[in-house]
């Protein structure tokens, strides 16, 4: 076999295998210099020592009582294979936020994203497991991953530089998910205590139980987290839906009940604002059959969301399925931030630099030729998302939320979050000032 006769993948694995045989002392940097030889030679002793690897990984997973996966978009093509392995194992699936949409929320053992924006149970899947395997992601915030040392720990990852980057991980395997799980099934063991399993499963319950509450809390006019449930509740089984960087992330994250071919993205590692209409123009150019809704921020519709507008009018007729809503979140504010330095510094909001010029986006769209709805009253929510999502065009949906409805840590206690809603909700600010300390203690503990 010559240098030519390899494809990327395996190039890559053999760069890979290198890398590792270096550190690992056993090729020196002088063989492996200018020697294409010595590369393949490093590619082929990696693929003998796979079985053996293989092994060890099962071994891990097959010891832990406890066992908690968590996936990124790189485990998209190996869906199947991570649902058996969490069958066998007893275990629960915890998704980075760029691997939202790769497995269904419906399934009880998933519980939901991770991280900041993250859900309870996701935080404590993490917190409790005893085992980790980690297949596509590098999810970077390992606060929220396993304590150092409490769990052992075994990564999937195609790019072998990913490896062991984010949690010191026993056992790695480079490879795509897909071949590398369906390798490693036949030697895993079906756990026959499923408590753990019952556990995880009653967590997502009673999440999603509360999620469904903390949606219907009454706000001013509309609570944000509504507007997203009731999306949820609605969408159809094919949507795409993009979302912005701002508050509206959160609900994205945690309120939205990803299901059937639904696809999610959003700008997952620069977080950068603007992003969520001009992906929700490449989703109709990738998939003009499909409908499509956008969660932006009000902030990100000034910085380029409404010049975006003028896109989607101009091109709309090149979309077999015309639907493609742009929600904006109005609340006359840079919402995120405003509740990060409440949180993180205990300032009260800082008006100078937090409060945005009041925009009519309805109108703006309607001068488009845009049907767009503003909405005042969170009973309405619903029928505004059934008119955009039955439109024969894109929509607006415009809508007045409240800013002083706080994205809240998923590892914020049910008590905490409770009083500080309410607090907030009666204008409040001392008992909210002082809620947020001790949030912010926590918060300080977790971030970098
Ligand atoms: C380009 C860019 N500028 C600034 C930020 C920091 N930032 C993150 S969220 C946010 C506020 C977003 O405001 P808005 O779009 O109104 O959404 P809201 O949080 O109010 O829902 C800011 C300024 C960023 N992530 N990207
Ligand atoms: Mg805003």
């Amino acid at each position: 076999m010559v240098a030519a006769d390899l494809d990327e993948r395996q190039i890559r694995e053999a760069r890979v295998g290198v890398l590792l045989g270096l550190l690992d002392n056993r090729l020196d940097i002088w063989s492996t210099r200018d020697r294409g030889g010595d590369v393949l030679r490093a590619y082929e002793g990696c693929r003998r020592g796979e079985a053996r690897e293989l092994r060890r990984a099962a071994e891990v997973l097959n010891s832990g009582d406890k066992v908690a996966i968590l996936i990124g978009q790189g485990a998209r093509d190996a869906v199947a294979q991570v649902r058996q392995v969490a069958d066998l194992t007893g275990a629960g699936v915890a998704k980075a936020l760029l691997g939202k949409d790769v497995m269904s929320d419906d399934l009880p053992y998933v519980t939901g994203s991770i991280g900041l924006l993250g859900t309870r149970p996701s935080y404590e899947l993490m917190r409790d497991c005893d085992t980790l395997l980690i297949v596509g992601s590098n999810f970077p915030y390992s606060q929220f991953l396993p304590e150092y040392g409490k769990a052992r720990a075994v990564q999937i990852d195609v790019d072998g530089t990913r490896i062991g980057m984010r949690y010191p991980t026993e056992v790695n395997l480079v490879g795509d998910a897909h071949s590398t799980l369906r390798a490693l099934l036949p030697l895993l063991r079906r756990k026959d205590n499923r408590r753990w399993r019952e556990k995880i499963e009653k967590n997502v319950a009673d999440w999603w139980h509360s999620m469904q509450h903390q949606a219907m809390v009454s706000a001013d006019p509309v609570n944000p987290m509504r507007i997203v449930h009731e999306l949820s509740e609605r969408a159809p089984d094919d949507l795409i839906v993009t979302a912005d960087s701002g508050s509206s992330t959160n609900w994205y994250a945690r309120n939205l009940r990803m299901r059937g071919q639904m696809r999610g993205s959003l700008s997952g590692t620069l977080a950068t604002m603007g992003a969520g209409v001009p992906y929700a123009i490449g989703a109709k150019f990738a998939h003009p059959g499909r409908p499509v809704v956008a969660l932006v921020g009000d902030g990100a519709m000034q910085m380029n969301g409404m010049a975006e507008l003028i896109t989607i009018a101009r091109y709309q007729g090149l979309w077999a399925d015309p639907r493609c809503v742009v929600c904006v979140f109005h609340n006359n504010d840079l919402n995120q931030v405003t509740w990060e330095l409440r949180a993180m510094g205990g300032a009260p909001k800082f008006e100078e630099s937090q409060v945005l010029p009041d925009v009519n986006y309805a109108a703006f769209a309607a001068s488009l030729g845009l049907p767009a709805i503003t909405v005042t009253d969170p009973d309405e929510l619903g029928s505004a998302w059934d008119q955009a999502l039955k439109a024969d065009m894109p929509a607006v949906l415009d809508i007045r939320c409240d800013a002083e409805i706080p994205p809240i840590p998923p590892h914020a206690t049910a008590d905490q979050v409770r009083s500080m809603t309410e607090a907030i909700l009666k204008g409040d600010a001392e008992a909210a000032r002082i809620i947020w300390d001790a949030i912010r203690t926590k918060l300080a503990e977790l971030l970098p």
